[in-house]
């Protein structure tokens, strides 16, 4: 793939192909057509770029709020080292939050609009972080299944069309893929352990399987946004082909951990060459969606709170910006 960095004005005759369409939008459609990348000075279409601010503003909330539930063990992890680990999982969720919303800033949005929005609970993000973290094991679920199901759902999102997304993606996904491994770590532990390690592990791989699965979004024939996002070549797979790949990936895993996935219509297929999934409870997807999940709002609340106290930290780093600038005007002077 080659990244477009591609320099205004266009070339002249890049409307020659299509008279009804501009020569900006010839070139857009050109660049999207070879593979190639669009880049925050090119001409876009203003969907394109509301679907992307959509899209990634969206995620970025994601990692913001999915710090929640793991953070919630910080002070209850079983060891030192687990305690390590969790804290570094942590902080690369808020780092994968600052590199998504500074891609989403390349398209015009504003930090403080999209906060607001976040916590006024107008703005989405993903629905499996409004599911408790009761157990230590949810902490290898969290890793297992909602990493995985990220990794599967982001891996493609690398080759975006959006650069400023791509390359955002590529650091994530190598992130994810260690937390993945610390979280199925984690459950590989608990299921040589005693038998009640070996339940607590179970019952909680039952509890975040399903809600794992609606990760990838609704089915592909309720799914409004795939059509265009994929002719825009910002999602490569329609959700139910990054669904189906998920629990592929899934079941030799679980083999190897002696956990059952909690579908007991889950068999492979040998005419379509895919597992078989028991049907999805989406009418749960949809009630957490509008806010009636079990943790919407003590998710909320606490990302309200966390941003009134904070209030003086971003006062502060303003201040000494200032400084800073004055200092250097002072010293060009
Ligand atoms: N939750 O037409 P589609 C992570 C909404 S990061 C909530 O199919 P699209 C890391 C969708 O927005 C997890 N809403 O939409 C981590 C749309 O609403 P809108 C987040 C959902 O965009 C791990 C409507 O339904 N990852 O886990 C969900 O084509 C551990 C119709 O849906 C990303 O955001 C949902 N599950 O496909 C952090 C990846 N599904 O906007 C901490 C990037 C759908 O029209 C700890 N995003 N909706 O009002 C994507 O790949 C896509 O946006 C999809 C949805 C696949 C999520």
């Amino acid at each position: 793939m080659t990244t477009h960095a591609g320099p205004y004005p266009l070339a002249p005759d890049a409307s020659a192909e299509n008279p009804e369409i501009s020569a900006d939008e010839q070139q857009f459609n050109d660049l999207i057509e070879a593979d190639s990348r669009i880049e925050p000075r090119d001409w876009m279409p203003e969907d394109y770029r509301k679907s992307l601010v959509r899209q990634i503003s969206q995620h970025a909330h994601s990692e913001i709020i999915g710090m929640q539930p793991e953070s919630n063990w910080i002070t209850r992890a079983p060891s030192l080292k687990r305690k390590a680990i969790l804290m570094a999982k942590v902080q690369d969720e808020a780092g994968h939050g600052l590199y998504l919303y500074s891609a989403a800033q390349t398209l015009g949005a504003t930090r403080d609009g999209m906060t607001e929005a976040l916590i006024a609970g107008k703005a989405r993000y993903s629905s499996i972080f409004n599911y408790p973290t009761p157990t230590w094991a949810d902490m290898g679920s969290v890793g297992w299944l909602v990493d995985g199901a990220a990794i599967c759902n982001q891996v493609p999102l690398c080759r975006a069309s959006y650069g400023p997304y791509g390359r955002a993606m590529v650091r994530i996904c190598k992130e994810e893929s260690f937390h993945q491994r610390q979280g199925f770590e984690i459950l590989l532990e608990l299921m040589q352990g005693t038998e009640a390690q070996r339940h607590m592990a179970q019952d909680s791989v039952n509890r975040w399987y399903w809600p794992a699965l609606m990760m990838f979004g609704p089915p592909d024939d309720d799914s409004p946004n795939s059509a265009q996002s994929m002719a825009w070549k910002i999602k490569r797979f329609s959700n139910d082909e990054l669904r189906q790949r998920f629990v592929g990936m899934l079941v030799p895993q679980a083999a190897v951990l002696g956990i059952t996935l909690p579908d007991p219509d889950l068999k492979w297929n040998d005419e379509t060459q895919k597992y078989d999934l028991g049907e999805i409870d989406w009418t749960e997807f949809h009630e957490v969606l509008s806010g009636r999940g079990a943790s919407n709002a003590q998710r909320l609340q606490r990302r309200r709170d966390a941003h009134a106290e904070g209030a003086w930290v971003r006062e502060a780093a303003a201040a000494y910006a200032r400084k800073q600038s004055e200092r250097s005007e002072m010293v060009a002077s």
